[in-house]
This record gives structure tokens, sequence and C-alpha cells, in this order.
């Protein structure tokens, strides 16, 4: 496979289909009920438009932003998603290996197909610990401080999961992980036998979440706290309260509720509730340059990729990761020279048509 051949990371959905168990793939694949926000997500770009300033003199332009404490060379992050291995057997450290050469900030999952430390020996950029609670408690204190030992900079709670979503893709295409894809940062138990991934997650997950988790994560550690899956003003607003250090504004590529809008759309809302006082990033329906763009004119500090890195993976290995954030780097400095900017910062929303 010649990946200098490959000019846009949609292409890297085809292989990875064909690279990957058919069960596994619908699994990284689907969404909830009948996908109508996973189409969204990228639907809802499509209808952006840029207006761009021209004889701006540009001949270079600077892609570094910071996001909390971390410095990147890229606004585009690599999410947290479950069990890489089910791609490619190097799986997440595989991914740490493409972000560094990126200048990329990795969020790694609870539910990693390698351990946390192992993912961060492979890593020479940023990396943040994606938190899914245990209905053991201990697992996840074990897991914060060992997260903060190992160099993570920030635990991002998901909040949107309060079971897995009604995912039909997933249903009909029922397989059971083998083993020793994960996860591996912890024992499961044998209470927590499971058929699909879906089901694991919910086994191990538990229930009953409440903001109450944020201020219990805030006496039990001092690195700051990222809530994953806000998607309103209100649910904002109560973030900000309850001590909150930033925000991603997801519906978790359209894997839970079905008929939620598309991020991208309420990215405006959430910015504007939070005034300000803290960094707002965005994931769901990136796929190029200009979709970062756009985001960022919307207020969005940086961005994350999911499904694309997740093809690449599959696709080619770490070297297939690598040419995603490589073609998506092109298209963003390409975009950013044609849209008359010469930093991020300069990305307002009169950049919006
Ligand atoms: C995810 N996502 C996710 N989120 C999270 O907080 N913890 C997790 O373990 C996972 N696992 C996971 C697995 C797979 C296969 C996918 C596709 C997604 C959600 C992920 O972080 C992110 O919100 C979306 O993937 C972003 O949308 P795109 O980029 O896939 O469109
Ligand atoms: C998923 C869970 C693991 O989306 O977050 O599959």
């Amino acid at each position: 496979m010649d990946l200098e051949q490959i000019f846009a990371v949609d292409e890297f959905e085809e292989l990875a289909r064909a690279a990957m168990d058919p069960g596994a793939f619908a699994y990284y694949y689907g969404g909830a009920e009948q996908e109508i926000t996973l189409r969204e997500n990228i639907a809802a770009f499509d209808r952006y438009r840029l207006r761009p300033r021209v004889l701006r003199g540009l001949s270079e332009v600077d892609t570094g932003s910071t996001l909390l404490d971390a410095e990147v060379s890229l606004p585009i992050g690599l999410a947290p998603t479950a069990l890489h291995k089910l791609a490619h057997p190097d799986g997440e450290c595989a991914v740490a290996r493409a972000a560094g050469k990126y200048g990329a900030l990795q969020i790694v999952a609870t539910y990693s197909s390698y351990t946390l430390e192992e993912v961060a020996e492979a890593a020479s950029g940023p990396l943040w610990f994606q938190l899914y609670m245990n209905a053991d408690r201990s697992i996840t204190e074990d897991l914060i401080s060992r997260a903060g030992e190992a160099g993570y900079g920030a635990i991002v709670l998901t909040v949107d999961l309060a079971t897995p979503g009604y995912r039909t893709r997933e249903y009909r295409n029922w397989f059971v992980p083998p083993p020793e894809v994960g996860p591996a940062n912890f024992t499961v138990g044998e209470g927590a036998i499971h058929s699909s991934v879906s089901e694991l997650v919910a086994n191990l997950t538990g229930d009953g979440y409440s903001w109450s988790i944020v201020e219990w994560l805030r006496e039990l550690t001092e690195l700051p706290i990222v809530l994953k899956g806000i998607m309103t003003a209100e649910d904002a607003a109560l973030a900000l309260e309850h001590g909150a250090d930033a925000l991603i504004v997801s519906n978790h590529g359209g894997r839970q509720l079905d008929r939620s809008p598309a991020s991208i759309d309420v990215l405006g809302e959430v910015v504007e509730a939070v005034e300000g006082q803290i960094e707002v990033y965005l994931d769901g329906g990136i796929r190029r340059g200009t979709d970062v763009l756009i985001a960022r004119a919307l207020g969005a500090r940086a961005v994350f990729i999911g499904r694309p890195y997740l093809w690449g993976l599959a696709a080619a290995g770490a070297d297939g990761v690598a040419r995603v954030l490589d073609i998506l780097q092109t298209q963003l400095v390409n975009g950013m020279l044609n849209l008359g900017v010469a930093s991020l910062d300069e990305v307002t929303r009169e950049h919006l048509a």
C-alpha cells in the first residue's frame, strides 16, 4: 500500500474495512439506533462556509497551540477510543508513536489494549487519560494515581455514557472480542463476563453517574479535570459550577443518544455559556483541515478525531495513523494560507460566512 497516494482521510475507511474482522469493524464504525447523529456530525460541517481574506502576505503559518498546560504543534488530538488491538496488534502504542511525530495530544482510554504505562513509554507527545468509572471504585482510584505517576497531564471524564448507546449495527454484527485485546489496565472480574464490547463496558462501568463524581474526582487528584460529552449550555454551566477545567463538546461520535445534534452545531451555545472561563474543545465528524478552521472559528481551542485514526491504524499501523495526521496537517496549513491567517488565534467568527 502506497500511503503517499492517499490524499483524503476518508479513503482509509475502506482500507480498514478490508483489513478488519467484520464484527470489530461494525463496532468501530457504528453509531446508535438509526445512526442519524453519526451521519449528521459530518453533514453539518458541510453546511458551513468560510470567508477567505486575501493579499495577506503570508508565506508560512503556525499551527501550534496549547491545551491546558500541554503544548501541541497541531490543534488536532486523538480522541479516546477503546481496544486498539481490534485494529492492529501495536494498538495504542502505535498511535502514541504517530501522535508524537506530529506533536499531537493523545487521550488514552480506560479500556485500552495496552496499559497506560506501556502507552506512556511509547509516547513522546502529551497524553491525557480518559476515565470511565468502575463499579469498583478502588479500581478507579488506582487508575487515577497510576495516570498521574506515568505523566498524564489531565483526567478526561466521559460524562455521556449513562449506559452504552443502543448500537444496532454492533448488535447485528455481534462478536466477542478475543481476551488478548484487553482491557489491559485492570483485571476483568468474573462478574463482567461479556459477549460484546458494549456489554463489557456496561457491566464494568456500573450506573448512577451524577455531578457528585466530579467533586469526588477533584478530591482525589490535582490533575486538571476535563469533561467529555457536554452538548448543552445548561450542562456547560453546571460543569463550571462543579469546577471542570475544560470541556469537550461531543456526542461520542454518534454512539450514544441518536438524534442528538451534530457537535459542531451546539459548539456555539457551549462556548457562549462558559464565557471564556475554561477551554472548550470539540470532537465528532472532523475529516479535513477546513473542519478544524470552522471549529476554531466557532470557539473550539482544539479538536479531536476518533474513527479517522482508527482507520489509519487498521490499514497500516503507526504509519497509517501518521499519514492521517499528515493529511490533516497539510490541509490545515493550506486552509490557513488560503483563509489568510498566520496563526490559529487569528481565526474568528468573521471567517464564517
Ligand atoms: C469511541 N469513543 C470513546 N469515547 C470515550 O470517551 N471512551 C471510549 O472508550 C471511547 N471508545 C470509542 C470507540 C470507538 C470505536 C469509537 C469510534 C469512539 C468516542 C470518541 O472519543 C469520540 O468522541 C468520537 O469518535 C469522535 O467522533 P469521530 O471522530 O469518530 O467522528
Ligand atoms: C464506545 C465506548 C467504549 O463508544 O466508549 O464504544
